[in-house]
């Protein structure tokens, strides 16, 4: 049923009345300097070992499909990998608690990466070189199929050094043993080298000279870098002179990635390959920010240099995987299917002792595919089909216009836990507003200063997720089309202002990203996966990602529903919109 939207209109209005750009630059300039202030994993040590069991863990906004131990603090997925047709997902947890710290590398096997059985820590602090915590590294599987760990240790005096683990019985499925030999670390921050800045090594890569080459994240001064180390035997490795990378002024380069894409298809490529048909794809996660960026280039195997393409910003302003809350990514090379997989964590947006109250904080995102996109400018994501295999009750809707102002409810499904994907028909764009080219720097700000109450010309138009009966909360996922000098813009938002009643101690951005996207034939999709907290969206067939973390108080379970709006002049055309409820995944 279509409405025209008073009850909408009454909210967004009084929304409205706080809606000045200068208000929300002002929020935005607070959020930063917060976000500065608080670089690096918020330390509260007085929270870091208070176990979740002495408080009741809240079941409220956790997910149904969604990874999640039963408990406590998790942050980066690491090592990610498929061996012998398992996948592992290895992480950050404290079990001690619901907030960082006592970090060790949890770990969890599944069959398709959607349903988990959870085992016990993989690694922990035991040994010199590591007994001040197991943070971050990545997983390289090696000739005779071995799978080695790298990861980073902090050891006694608290520098971060580099580790190696191997599995204590190649025989076991779920390799749930692994070992540190004695012979760690394999490196150590040498003279000149930041001890506290020298971390998370990457999946090796081999040379055609027999040498596998890594990456570790660093920085010189406020130079961000990927420091490059090489070996013959994975045990004893030496420092290049030079990074393969670094970016001026991009601080702290946490978890870096670096593997090929293919030029042809979405065909993922082992990540030692190297060639013709392929690009290279870096990818950093900025402590500064807490934002990751990458980039698209070449990697010159002779001189182990890469350098990104002119068309990819090497710095804040670059491409992201994820507009949204979204961090420490990781990929691998799933060679059973020949796909490169992305894993991510989608930190929370509340306060850490909401966290500790509710006995849990962090989300891994649900595994993507990701590809080089045909314009070779910057890649696609999109959620791994085995996804799919926890599809329940479907919706279809087709052909339905909507018009200026109006709003419908999307019915029969469970909108707290559901896979939404619609494709929209746009009119003519003639009636575009103009769009102001000092936009483009920023399009959390524009956001923000266009959301869902201010009507354009085609647009705002999308969901209304997580939303309540009468819209007192609700998580909008939308488009708005701007026409500039040759093109026309595409605007994405993620915005979580209107998303919970409970506001003052939440981080609610109104998260966005332009989407790279030709409207010649005048479609536009966008795909949400909502389970509760998380509302995860691919805009333009997985050109533009934006993950939202809200906390609805009233918009939960089945009092959640799920709308799709048009506050634009022009109507927009629903082609089509496939809706379904998620049954939950198993997590043992
Ligand atoms: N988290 C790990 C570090 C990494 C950071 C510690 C990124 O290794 O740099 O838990 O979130």
């Amino acid at each position: 049923m279509l409405y025209k939207y008073p009850t909408f209109v009454v909210v967004i209005s009084f929304l409205s009345a706080m809606d000045s750009f200068k208000f929300f630059s002002l929020i935005l300039l607070v959020f930063s300097l917060w976000l500065t202030c608080n670089a690096s994993h918020h330390i509260f040590p007085e929270f870091q070992s208070l176990s979740a069991e002495v408080f009741q863990v809240k079941q409220f906004h956790r997910t149904g499909y969604h990874f999640q131990p039963p408990n406590n603090w998790i942050n980066d997925p690491t090592g990610p990998m498929q061996f012998n047709g398992i996948y592992h997902l290895f992480y950050q947890y404290n079990p001690k608690g619901a907030v960082w710290g006592n970090i060790v590398w949890a770990h969890a096997v599944s069959k398709d990466m959607i349903n988990w059985e959870s085992l016990d820590p993989a690694i922990y602090p035991t040994k010199p070189f590591d007994i001040n915590g197991c943070w971050s590294g990545s997983a390289t599987i090696l000739p005779g199929k071995k799978p080695v760990i790298l990861y980073t240790g902090v050891d006694t005096q608290n520098h971060q050094v580099q580790n190696y683990a191997i599995p204590a019985n190649h025989s076991d499925p779920y390799l749930r043993e692994w070992v540190k030999p004695d012979d760690n670390p394999i490196a150590a921050p040498g003279e000149g080298m930041n001890a506290s800045a020298f971390r998370d090594p990457t999946t090796a890569w081999k040379g055609k000279d027999g040498h596998w080459r890594i990456v570790v994240g660093s920085k010189r001064k406020h130079r961000g870098m990927a420091v490059l180390y090489r070996s013959r035997d994975f045990v004893h490795w030496i420092k290049a002179q030079h990074p393969l990378h670094s970016s001026a002024k991009t601080g702290m380069w946490e978890c870096p990635d670096f593997f090929p894409v293919s030029l042809h298809d979405k065909t993922g490529l082992d990540t030692s390959l190297v060639g013709a048909n392929l690009k290279h794809v870096m990818k950093v996660s900025l402590d500064v920010t807490r934002f990751e960026y990458y980039t698209i280039g070449t990697y010159n195997p002779k001189k182990d240099r890469y350098v990104p393409d002119n068309t990819s910003e090497d710095g804040w302003g670059g491409l992201r995987y994820d507009y949204g809350n979204y961090y420490a990514s990781k990929s691998f090379f799933d060679d059973a299917t020949n796909r490169r997989i992305l894993m991510g964590w989608s930190n929370e947006s509340d306060t850490p002792q909401n966290d500790v109250d509710k006995g849990w904080a962090g989300i891994q995102t649900i595994p993507r595919m990701l590809w080089l996109d045909s314009n070779m400018k910057q890649l696609v994501q999109w959620p791994i089909e085995e996804l799919e295999t926890l599809r329940g009750d479907k919706v279809e809707i087709s052909n339905q216009q909507i018009k200026k102002g109006e709003y419908f409810e999307v019915t029969g499904i469970t909108a707290a836990q559901a896979d939404v994907d619609v494709t929209f028909l746009l009119p003519s764009l003639d009636n575009a507003e103009q769009f102001d080219p000092s936009w483009v720097k920023n399009a959390e700000d524009l956001c923000g200063l266009k959301g869902t109450n201010v009507q354009g010309g085609v647009g705002p138009f999308g969901l209304l997720t997580l939303a309540s009966k009468y819209l007192e909360e609700y998580t909008p996922v939308f488009f708005r089309v701007f026409k500039a000098a040759q093109k026309h813009v595409v605007l994405m938002c993620s915005d979580a202002r209107s998303s919970s009643l409970k506001k003052s101690e939440l981080y609610t951005p109104s998260f966005a990203g332009f989407v790279n996207v030709d409207l010649a034939d005048g479609k536009l999709s966008l795909r949400s996966l909502i389970d509760h907290s998380i509302v995860e969206s691919f805009g333009a067939k997985g050109k533009t990602c934006i993950t939202s973390r809200v906390y609805p108080t009233l918009a939960v379970f089945n009092d959640a529903h799920l709308y799709a709006f048009n506050n634009g002049t022009e109507t927009v055309t629903i082609e089509s919109l496939n809706a379904w409820s998620m049954k939950n995944a198993q997590l043992k």
